[in-house]
């Protein structure tokens, strides 16, 4: 994996939080000694470590290069253990790397993570124009965060720096940091969540902005290639000065310029086999014990955060539809719903919660017995081997997102399905489905009947069509696992970083910074074999 020699990975999370714990002194994490900088008692502060997903799999790269990631520091004890700029070493243990924290205040936190991040740019990315919620300030603090982060990367950036944002919570900062930090560093960011159509993207109250923000980027990533087209259709639009070339997907502004590229991210496939088969019987035993699941019945299964994109009130409709249609499968099906709570405070957030959790009794109402309810609903968080041991025993799961950027959850079953017995019904409104859909069962989440007809088809599936689909479908998660994604953002970054466009595995090599610079076409070609994002 080509890394760059010197990496600074900004991101609103951060991959270590320390916080007091009075139970550290029994746990094997906790500091126990005085600090000698800054004097601190640290005697009582244990450190979380990054557990999965990004953060864990960004972690050991950032310990091979000595980088610096930035994030805020939102843990109690954060500050207690940094020195005078801010940096602490992480991991703990070997202090390989620096870990700058931002000290954000309540208000900070309220305005630009809860407000203009998950009121205004979420909403609209996921093509829910009609939740977006303005509140006086929120922009501004946006901006002031965005500076923030930025002032610090100027800090830290050398000239050969290449530094990584990551997600929406930074739209602004790329042109801040572009011209603050010298012009041979390299500034890329990847977008987590979907982009919308330009006619949902008119919605955004600060939209030129976000996108000169962003066009500060020489390298700007989405999960699905047709984000970016998305994000080239609303430079274009909104942007009329920009240089827009869709073949190449750059875009040339005030004399800068920026690459869009779609690259699928995966998850730890390795790790998510491992812990599905080591999980054994009294696991899955006590899991059933806690939640009131009857042994031996066929078992599917939803795991989401609760947020309002991922369509859990649809799936209940559906599974409603799907008991109404077949009573035979009443008492021999059981759907264990899995939903965290999330952005609690926000009031869309509130309303869709209490939705699910009414939809949810409703059901178990109209259908549930004394010793069945169709539907176990926890809002419990639970760790990571029981999710596995639920994945690996599930023999289906649903994944009915109204529209999802890619969706870690279907890779991760398919990766514990170690059995190779479950079977994916996946949304045709996730960024994964561009490379599960052969495989899984394709739903539209809002065509209610079709959705539970797709069920019962799950559900009668032979042994060998299902055990054919699941091997293809492990192929595909184990060969574009999360190691593979990080091999080509880092190929990608190092490509850029070099001046040279050419994408990584491209045959041609004629797809140079300058060609697409100078390029004044506004080239549409491809524009319209794609799909429109909402
Ligand atoms: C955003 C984009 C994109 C959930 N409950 C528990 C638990 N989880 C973990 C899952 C999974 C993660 O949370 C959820 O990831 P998703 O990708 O499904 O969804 P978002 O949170 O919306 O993520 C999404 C992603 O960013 C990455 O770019 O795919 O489209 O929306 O990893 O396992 N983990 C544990 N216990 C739980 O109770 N241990």
């Amino acid at each position: 994996m080509r890394v760059p020699d010197s990496l600074t990975v900004v991101s609103n999370r951060q991959p270590y939080r320390h916080e007091y714990d009075t139970e550290a002194e029994t746990n094997g994490n906790a500091e126990t000694e005085p600090d000698a900088e800054t004097g601190a008692d640290t005697a009582a502060i244990s450190v979380d470590e990054p557990t999965g997903g990004l953060t864990a799999g960004l972690d050991p790269v950032l310990q091979e290069t000595s980088g610096t990631w930035i994030a805020w520091g939102d843990g109690d004890a954060d500050f207690d253990v940094t020195d005078a700029r801010d940096c602490v070493g992480v991991p703990p243990e070997e202090e390989c790397y620096t870990l700058r924290r931002i000290d954000l205040s309540d208000d900070a936190v309220d305005a630009y993570y809860r407000g203009f991040s998950n009121r205004v740019l979420w909403p609209l990315c996921h093509g829910f124009a009609e939740l977006v919620e303005e509140r006086d300030d929120d922009f501004e603090w946006y901006r002031t965060v965005n500076a923030t982060f930025a002032d610090a990367v100027a800090e830290h950036a050398s000239s050969d720096s290449v530094v990584w944002l990551q997600d929406y919570h930074f739209a602004l900062a790329p042109r801040m940091i572009r011209e603050s930090i010298p012009s041979s560093a390299t500034v890329a960011q990847f977008w987590h969540i979907p982009w919308p159509s330009p006619a949902t993207f008119e919605y955004c109250p600060e939209g030129k902005q976000v996108l000169e923000g962003l066009l500060g980027n020489d390298l700007l990533g989405f999960h699905v290639e047709r984000y970016a087209d998305a994000f080239l259709d609303c430079v274009r639009r909104y942007l009329p000065d920009a240089a827009v070339d869709r073949e190449r997907r750059t875009v040339h502004y005030k004399g800068h310029t920026t690459r869009a590229v779609g690259t699928p991210m995966g998850v730890d496939a390795d790790s998510y086999d491992q812990r599905a088969r080591t999980a054994d019987a009294d696991r899955l035993h006590a899991l059933f014990e806690r939640y009131d699941i009857p042994q031996n019945v066929t078992l599917g299964l939803g795991v989401d955060r609760l947020d309002y994109t991922k369509g859990i009130p649809e799936r209940l409709t559906a599974l409603e539809r799907f008991f109404e249609g077949n009573p035979g499968w009443r008492g021999e099906f059981t759907f264990v719903q899995k939903a965290t709570p999330s952005r609690t405070e926000i009031p869309a957030y509130a309303r869709h919660g209490d939705l699910v959790r009414s939809e949810v009794d409703r059901i178990n109402r109209r259908f549930g017995t004394d010793d069945w309810q169709p539907i176990v609903y926890t809002e419990d968080i639970l760790p990571a081997d029981d999710l596995c041991a639920l994945y690996r025993h599930a023999d289906l799961l649903i994944v009915s997102s109204l529209c999802d950027g890619m969706n870690l959850v279907a890779q991760e079953y398919v990766a514990a399905s170690v059995d190779g017995d479950g079977t994916l019904l996946l949304s045709d409104r996730t960024g994964a489905h561009e490379r599960l859909s052969e495989n899984a069962i394709s739903i539209n989440p809002t065509a209610v009947e079709e959705f539970a007809d797709r069920i019962e088809d799950a559900l009668t599936l032979s042994p060998q069509d299902r055990a054919r689909r699941m091997d293809a479908l492990r192929k595909t998660i184990f060969e574009n696992d999360i190691d593979s994604w990080m091999e080509t953002q880092f190929e990608w970054l190092s490509r850029v970083h070099d001046g040279h466009w050419t994408a990584p595995n491209s045959q041609s090599g004629t797809d140079d910074a300058e060609s697409g610079a100078n390029s004044e076409s506004d080239s549409d070609s491809g524009s319209h074999e794609r799909t429109s994002l909402v």
